[in-house]
């Protein structure tokens, strides 16, 4: 045992109760202790040691195959009153959704190791973090949440003996069974429930489940944020940073954006671009009235396929040590990794992800992948060779910007900034995305997820808008200025018109002058635009002024048509939410119909 926290034990106890493991380890987090268990499961087969020369640390793993996403279908909040989980939770009250997983968990870890895991969300020691205990059966899980979070005996320093203030995690992959997987949350006991996966989204609790949706709501009723964001510096040739804060849903390019390198125009200059996380950012008023973020988690768990030296250097630079590779496909003459992108030379002697050995070209050809396209690597942050030297500042960083954006081929614009913190809260709300030919479905079907948010708000999503209008009523003229963007706008053939990547950075500056007060704007309908000479295109080849017209155009009827559209537009999203829509965001729609109609 690590600590004396009598609520701990208590609660452990309890947990061993029901799922009668044969054995409990407390995590340390000490390196004797995760070596044996590395080597334990390399004995078992749970994992498969990767080549230690060319990737020292390594370790590999497989899911099972109806395991390799997250599961929002089943995955559930359990207020007690429904009303407060809102239209875009699945829901079920706290009492019947006990009666219905305790029998599940009974026994659920017979024979089984039970691993009580201490992790902390944010540094150790910060005011701004705090502590999670996750019991499970899983090396897989003990191993990934030593690179997710700062793990083991320190976590309980951040606790105290007496404090009640930690999020109780039970997982148990118990028989991976799709029809009984759940993933739920109970908000008012400070509580997560995860069965039958064993796919990292559903089972490192820390993450999706704590820092998102239990965050959430606690956020909601201690005065600050916790936002599905990235959070990067851009430092100017003088030394001085400027942090933003970017929302995009899954799937959009956060991990690329917050560790983009600068285009040369830039670098020769001498700015540089820093990463303070990529996925998760935890956002409180500091002493000094500005917003203030931390990234709460200690390493990434990317999304492999389209990571390569062009679209993300820095990532695949921090997969090299250390790092856990989940669906991925095997080199088996070298036991390297790849993965769809990484290269032009799939391996000739590859193991796809599910485990068959095949021709990697040939298996190709015939129109298969070798990785699951939601394949991962779980790395530790310390390996990124753009890590912020403000990680593991205790108080965070203060926030110039925050940017909301999406993948939209036509409406919205490349860039634009709200009126204020009200109407950004707005331009949040009204996010959305377009599915691709990528996954499977319909394409250019729109997806509303305000804030990116929409899987992972821990609460009704009418009271998370209010949430975002009072913090911006208590941040007052200290509040980081709001923006949208969108990389993804198509010509008629569909190709891309921006070249994205390194060269959003040029997007990123005008938004750090605006908040300088440094740049002028347009005022158009939806919000203030840069002038098309402000947006920097000095190195770029197919990229003319009158691009940067094009891609700063707003056509009135496809905006107006997205706020009417049946089913998917913004008002019929809007009215899922009835009484809990705040009257401001009606506010905020009628005024950008009137402008859009003049
Ligand atoms: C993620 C996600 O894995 O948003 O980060 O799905
Ligand atoms: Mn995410």
């Amino acid at each position: 045992m690590l600590t004396n926290n009598k609520n701990v034990l208590t609660w452990v106890d309890e947990m061993v109760a029901l799922c009668k493991p044969a054995e409990v380890v407390w995590i340390d987090g000490s390196d004797e202790q995760l070596q044996s268990l590395r080597d334990e499961a390399v004995k078992t087969g749970e994992m498969i040691l990767l080549n230690q020369e060319k990737l020292p640390g390594c370790l590999y793993h497989r899911t099972a195959v109806n395991d390799v996403a997250r599961v929002e279908d089943r995955t559930f909040i359990c207020s007690s009153k429904k009303e407060d989980a809102g239209p875009t939770n699945n829901w079920m009250a706290p009492a019947e959704m006990h009666a219905k997983l305790d029998p599940m968990y009974d026994g659920v870890m017979k024979g089984r190791t039970m691993y009580v895991i201490p992790y902390s969300m944010g540094p150790i020691g910060s005011p701004l973090a705090k502590v999670g205990v996750e019991v499970t059966d899983s090396i897989y899980v003990v191993l990934n949440m030593d690179i997710m979070t700062r793990m083991g005996k320190q976590a309980f320093e951040n606790l105290g003996e007496t404090s009640n203030d930690f999020v109780r995690g039970l997982h148990s992959k118990a028989n991976v069974d799709p029809e009984n997987r759940y993933i739920v949350h109970f908000p008012e006991e400070n509580t997560i429930c995860s069965i039958n996966s064993a796919y990292g989204g559903n089972v490192l609790l820390g993450k999706k489940c704590f820092a998102l949706r239990i965050a959430s709501y606690q956020g909601k009723n201690e005065g600050w944020m916790a936002e599905h964001m990235l959070i990067l510096g851009i430092e100017n040739p003088q030394g001085e940073t400027k942090y933003i804060c970017a929302a995009f849903p899954s799937a959009c390019g956060k991990t690329n954006l917050a560790m983009l390198i600068p285009p040369a125009i830039y670098r020769e200059k001498g700015y540089k671009v820093w990463t303070v996380g990529d996925d998760i950012a935890w956002l409180r008023p500091g002493p000094d009235g500005r917003l203030y973020a931390i990234n709460p988690e200690n390493g990434f768990f990317g999304v492999a396929p389209g990571t390569n030296e062009k679209s993300n250097p820095n990532a695949l630079h921090t997969t090299m040590k250390g790092t856990i590779f989940t669906n991925v496909a095997i080199n088996k003459a070298n036991m390297t990794v790849w993965w769809e992108s990484l290269d032009k030379n799939p391996p000739v002697d590859a193991i796809e992800w599910k485990g068959s050995e095949v021709n990697g070209p040939e298996f190709i050809a015939e129109g298969n992948k070798l990785a699951h396209p939601n394949s991962r690597f779980t790395a530790p942050a310390e390996n990124c060779p753009c890590v912020s030297p403000e990680f593991n500042n205790p108080n965070g960083v203060p926030i110039s910007a925050i940017v909301f954006g999406g993948r939209r081929a036509k409406t919205a614009p490349l860039v634009y900034q709200s009126f204020d913190w009200r109407h950004g809260t707005f331009v949040g709300s009204i996010m959305a995305s377009e599915t691709t030919a990528a996954a499977a479905g319909a394409v250019g079907v729109v997806r509303r997820d305000p804030m990116a948010m929409l899987p992972f708000c821990g609460y009704n999503m009418g009271d998370y808008w209010q949430h975002w209008l009072n913090m911006g009523e208590k941040l007052g003229d200290k509040a980081p200025k709001i923006f949208h963007v969108n990389w993804f706008r198509t010509d008629d053939e569909g190709h891309f018109i921006w070249p994205g990547f390194g060269d959003n950075m040029r997007v990123l500056m005008w938004i750090l002058d605006r908040c300088e007060g440094k740049a002028d704007a347009v005022e158009t309908a939806i919000g203030y635009e840069p002038k098309p000479e402000d947006i920097n295109i000095e190195g770029l080849d197919d990229v003319t002024i009158d691009t940067i017209r094009g891609l700063l155009s707003v056509d009135k009827e496809s905006w107006l048509e997205d706020i009417t559209r049946e089913g998917t537009g913004i008002e019929a999203f809007y009215a899922k939410f009835g009484d809990k829509l705040p009257a401001e965001m009606r506010k905020q729609l009628d005024a950008l119909k009137d402008r859009l109609s003049k």
